[in-house]
């Protein structure tokens, strides 16, 4: 065997037994590198005479290809070893069940208050907060709430310390309260937030929320009034030319006082808002009392104005078919 064959023989069986990319590197070196087989025979070549040179530079040569081309070969038998044994080893069992998933969602109140908030603010009403504890004044005698009224009864509020008269507001009414105590007229603004009353039933609950607007100026009028809660109520419902109606009321903060429905009907169960026979009352209004101006100081012959109340969850229920007021509550909905 000769010389040349000797290293090609020995390549062979060393490039059999190769596993890594590393060990072939390595095998490269041996055999094609500075000081490899190979090599080292291309520096024999001075010893010949020219005929033998051109013979054995053939042969040479020949080795050469043939050892880069197993080297190359060998190369991709190991990737595809690879990847192929990456996938055996990342298998994914598309058997298994899925895992539950907690999706999480705005509360559909809160979604309320953002739709409103944004409904208002098209036409220039800014968001006003204040907080839920109140003293009686703010919530009760600013407002030319009565000493002797029902609602400052013991069995409709919540008294935190009666004789310090504090308490949880009632409705959101204090918030324009302290708005206009420490500001200058004119005054625009939604108030919307967390009221509470001793009420527990299935209409009811002990704490609900609430969204008021006040709207404070020289020379506003009951039409102005109108045609904010006309707007209003198409936008939130979504449904042009709306039925509705004002009808008279009576609250202490306002004079005159209204009650606003709109019309709706029901058909196969299911609730039509906007045309029909029936009335579904949706706020309370009204030109604020000149004694409420009064108590922020604001002089009442110069500025008038007027405000409006609804009750944020029955909105809520009735734009997104909800029925059960306890699903509000609920830390995680079943259904
Ligand atoms: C100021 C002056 C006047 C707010 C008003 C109502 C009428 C009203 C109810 C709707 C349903 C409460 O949640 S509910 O039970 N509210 O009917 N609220 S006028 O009037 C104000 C507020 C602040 C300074």
């Amino acid at each position: 065997m000769s010389e040349l064959d000797k290293i090609n023989k020995n390549f062979v069986e060393k490039l059999n037994k190769i596993k890594t990319k590393e060990d072939l590197q390595n095998l490269k070196s041996e055999f094609l590198g500075k000081n490899g087989f190979v090599t080292n025979e291309f520096k024999k070549m001075s010893q010949f005479n020219l005929d033998q040179k051109k013979e054995f530079s053939i042969q040479l040569n020949e080795i050469k290809n043939s050892i880069n081309e197993n080297l190359s070969n060998k190369l991709k038998e190991i990737e595809k070893d690879e990847i192929n044994k990456k996938l055996s080893d990342e298998k994914i069992d598309i058997t298994l069940p899925i895992r539950s998933q907690q999706e999480g969602k705005i509360h559909p109140v809160s979604q309320v208050i953002d739709e409103i908030s944004s409904i208002f603010s098209e036409i220039g009403y800014s968001v006003a907060e204040g907080p839920d504890v109140e003293t009686e004044h703010n919530n009760f005698t600013a407002l030319n709430t009565p000493e002797d009224h029902p609602a400052r009864d013991m069995h409709d509020t919540f008294y935190l310390e009666k004789n310090k008269r504090i308490l949880l507001r009632t409705h959101t009414s204090p918030v324009q309260i302290r708005t206009m105590q420490k500001g200058k007229p004119p005054f625009k603004i939604i108030a919307p937030g967390r009221t509470y009353r001793c009420d527990s039933d299935q209409t009811h609950a002990p704490m609900f929320h609430q969204l008021e607007g006040l709207h404070v100026d020289k020379e506003i009028t009951m039409a102005h009034l109108k045609g904010c809660l006309n707007y209003f109520i198409q936008e939130f419902f979504e449904i042009k030319n709306i039925k509705m109606r004002f009808r008279p009321s009576h609250f202490p903060f306002t004079e005159p006082s209204a009650e606003v429905d709109i019309g709706y009907r029901i058909e196969n169960d299911k609730i039509f808002i906007g045309d029909g026979d029936k009335w579904l009352e949706i706020l309370g209004c009204g030109m604020v009392h000149p004694n409420v101006l009064k108590n922020s100081n604001i002089d009442a012959n110069k500025y008038q104005g007027f405000a409006f109340g609804m009750g944020i969850d029955r909105l809520a229920m009735l734009k997104y078919g909800i029925n059960d007021l306890r699903s509000f509550l609920k830390l995680i909905s079943d259904g």
